[in-house]
């Protein structure tokens, strides 16, 4: 990988006022047009290449060892444990460690406690020992943070699976749940379809609160291995957390006199529950986590090893791993084909490849075979909405979302497909669909409509990530960019999109990402969108977009904005230039009819500078978010489709100006 000019983990650097500290004439705009032409055909030539036969482009999707250590740990537990897997994930997890002894969940960040516990215990299964220099690095800074006792609920069920942290140490989550009625608070539906699908496994999990034997002792990883479990205090009572904390202590006693029978009934209706939303590959969502927590509640409910269904989901959890050339084994927490290969499109069709090219046409033949033609969860929600969406895996047919069924269409409508009308009817079945997946708001969330309760992230259980789906600005952008390409541009219901934009913009002149890193994603998101839904470049809030691009653009002509961004404002904008933020923001600038500015030139230089000879680029920064602050992934070709797209735009103009000859 190219050495990055800045450091990865100090503070961010103040940017010099003046322009670019190199010497030597700026390269002028024919000379960046030249440069962006050939850096764009190199591009095309990339990505062209990697695309599969069957028409699907997927780029691996990085996250953090959590993955590979909870699929140990998986392992270990159901006793399915493999020397050739424990060696490959082994090597994984000790390459991502740490000169200070830790795991980060993203390249160039903090140490993070849970995560640093969870590798740690991991690689203690293959085989490493306590006492080996890195392992004691790690469980010294370990215990300097609190030690387990201070990780996050997550860390501590799997600890308790082997007795290393005790159940009733853990906040409670009945299984019963699965009871409550779509309209009472706190019922499943209440909670984002990612967190759903993995709480009603672990509510059978923790009911069962089972213990097998583990291999080892883990007492280097207590502050005080006398008294593991401290006594935490309780918050005032007029507060929320004191309210939902006691509501915890009612739980716990709860658990102990619960009725036999309607446990029984509980376990019985969460396991039915679990095997109807089973895809056809054998997988949960698409996701590995649900996944692993699927196959271990159906196991404790009785399903024994050979059972189709626990067949198929332990097969399903082998293909979220990589294999990598020297050895080692990464799980990825996701797989991304549908999202990868619209983008994949979008960005080809932006750098002129033509409409009619085998390479799209083969990849529409795949995104339309990809389509959901069945009501999933998100039908409890929109009961009569007709289905017609895509989701973002291979297999997900539950879970279509409104981001991937936004950016499917718009990859659609730039391809000439021998069969328009099949192409027409998918269009307008999506269509349909996400119009009526529009939240009461205006807005769209990435799943669900109104997935928007207070009270999921009030629980004492929900510690970590995100638990509900409230729209957000990137997917709404996504969205209104679709219906103004679908000529929808004056629908009530495209311009109450447009509004929650408008009201949605910071003060800064910018819009928080949701699903991606973070205000450069937003605003890089939502710019294109107003612009293409008729908003004029000179409105006030593309100017204050524009100037709040321009005042945090890097003296390298890139943009970059570290993770650090969602909970530390000096990070906003700010952090080392990568490829897709910077495509991000000359995006957001191009469609703000800056091509001609200095910004948009200097932005460019840097996409054709840092280009590799193979026409791919570098990107070892995080750009997309799971979670804001907890979960992070490495999309790992965001860094060739955004750049191809920004470099497309910027030679051959805007896919939805009125006067360009394509998308009309
Ligand atoms: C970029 C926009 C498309 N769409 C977001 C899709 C992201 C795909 O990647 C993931 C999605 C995930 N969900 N939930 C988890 C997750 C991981 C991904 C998840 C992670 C950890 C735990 C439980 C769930 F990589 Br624990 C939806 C809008």
């Amino acid at each position: 990988m190219t050495a990055t000019t800045d450091g990865s983990t100090g503070a961010p650097r103040p940017r010099a006022a003046a322009a670019s500290a190199t010497t030597g004439v700026a390269p002028g705009a024919d000379a960046v047009l030249g440069a962006a032409r050939q850096a764009a055909e190199r591009g095309v030539g990339h990505l062209l290449a990697r695309q599969d036969a069957q028409g699907w482009w997927k780029g691996d999707l990085e996250t953090n060892v959590t993955m590979d250590a909870e699929d140990l740990m998986l392992r270990q537990f159901l006793g399915i444990q493999d020397e050739k897997t424990l060696r490959a994930a082994g090597l994984f997890i000790r390459g991502e460690q740490r000169d200070d002894g830790t795991w980060a969940t993203f390249y160039g960040g903090p140490g993070e406690l849970s995560t640093t516990i969870e590798a740690y215990v991991a690689l203690r299964l293959a085989g490493d020992r306590p006492e080996d220099a890195h392992m004691a690095r790690a469980s010294a800074w370990i215990r300097a943070q609190g030690g387990i006792a201070a990780a996050r609920v997550f860390t501590r069920i799997w600890l308790a699976l082997f007795g290393w942290w005790k159940w009733d140490d853990l906040p409670e989550l009945p299984p019963e749940l699965i009871f409550l009625p779509k309209w009472v608070p706190l019922n499943i539906y209440d909670f984002g379809c990612w967190a759903r699908q993995t709480i009603v496994p672990l509510t059978v999990v923790s009911a069962k609160r089972p213990v097998r034997p583990a291999p080892f002792a883990l007492d280097e990883l207590h502050t005080d291995p006398r008294r593991p479990n401290p006594v935490k205090p309780l918050a005032p009572v007029a507060s929320w957390d004191g309210v939902f904390q006691r509501l915890d202590k009612v739980l716990h006693a709860y658990h102990k006199v619960a009725p036999r029978k309607l446990r029984r009934t509980a376990m019985r209706s969460a396991a039915r529950w679990i095997v109807e939303r089973q895809e056809n590959d054998g997988c949960w969502g698409g996701i590995q986590p649900p996944a692993v927590y699927s196959v271990i509640a159906l196991h404790l409910l009785g399903y024994d090893l050979q059972h189709p269904v626990m067949r198929a989901g332990l097969e399903s959890l082998d293909r979220f791993a990589v294999w990598r050339e020297d050895g080692a084994r990464m799980i990825e927490a996701c797989q991304s084909p549908v999202w990868d290969t619209c983008l994949a499109v979008i960005a080809l069709a932006d750098a002129g490849v033509p409409a009619d090219h085998p390479a799209l046409v083969r990849a529409v033949d795949w995104m339309l075979d990809e389509e959901i033609t069945r009501p999933g969860d998100w039908a409890v929600r929109r009961p009569g909405l007709p289905p017609g969406g895509w989701a973002f895996e291979f297999h997900n047919d539950n879970y279509p979302d409104i981001d991937d069924t936004a950016e499917v269409i718009l990859a659609l409508r730039r391809v000439q497909h021998p069969q328009q009308d099949r192409v027409d009817a998918a269009i307008a079945r999506g269509v349909r669909w996400n119009l009526g997946m529009q939240s009461k708001n205006g807005a769209w969330g990435a799943f669900d409509a109104d997935n928007t309760s207070a009270f999921p992230n009030r629980l004492p259980f929900c510690d970590f990530g995100e638990v509900i789906d409230p729209p957000s600005a990137d997917v709404t952008a996504h969205v209104v960019e679709m219906l103004a390409y679908e000529g929808k541009s004056h629908d009530p219901r495209t311009r109450r999109g447009i509004e929650w934009l408008l009201a949605e913009q910071e003060a800064n002149g910018a819009w928080f990402g949701r699903w991606g890193v973070n205000y450069v994603y937003g605003t890089g998101s939502v710019v294109p969108a107003l612009t293409a839904a008729g908003i004029p470049a000179s409105h006030p809030a593309i100017r204050r977009a524009v100037g709040w691009l321009e005042s945090v653009q890097n003296d390298d002509g890139g943009w970059g904005e570290d993770l650090r961004s969602y909970g530390e404002t000096e990070w906003v904008g700010r952090g080392p230039s990568t490829a897709s933020q910077t495509a991000w923001a000359l995006l957001a600038l191009l469609a703000a009819g800056e091509r001609d500015g200095k910004a948009v030139e200097r932005g460019i230089a840097w996409l054709a500078e840092t280009q590799r000879e193979d026409g791919s680029w570098d990107e070892p920064y995080f750009t997309g978010t799971g979670f804001p602050r907890d979960f992070s992934i490495n999309y790992h070709l965001y860094r060739q489709v955004f750049p191809l797209t920004a470099l497309g735009r910027y030679v051959h103009g805007e896919p939805f100006s009125p006067n360009s000859t394509k998308g009309s």
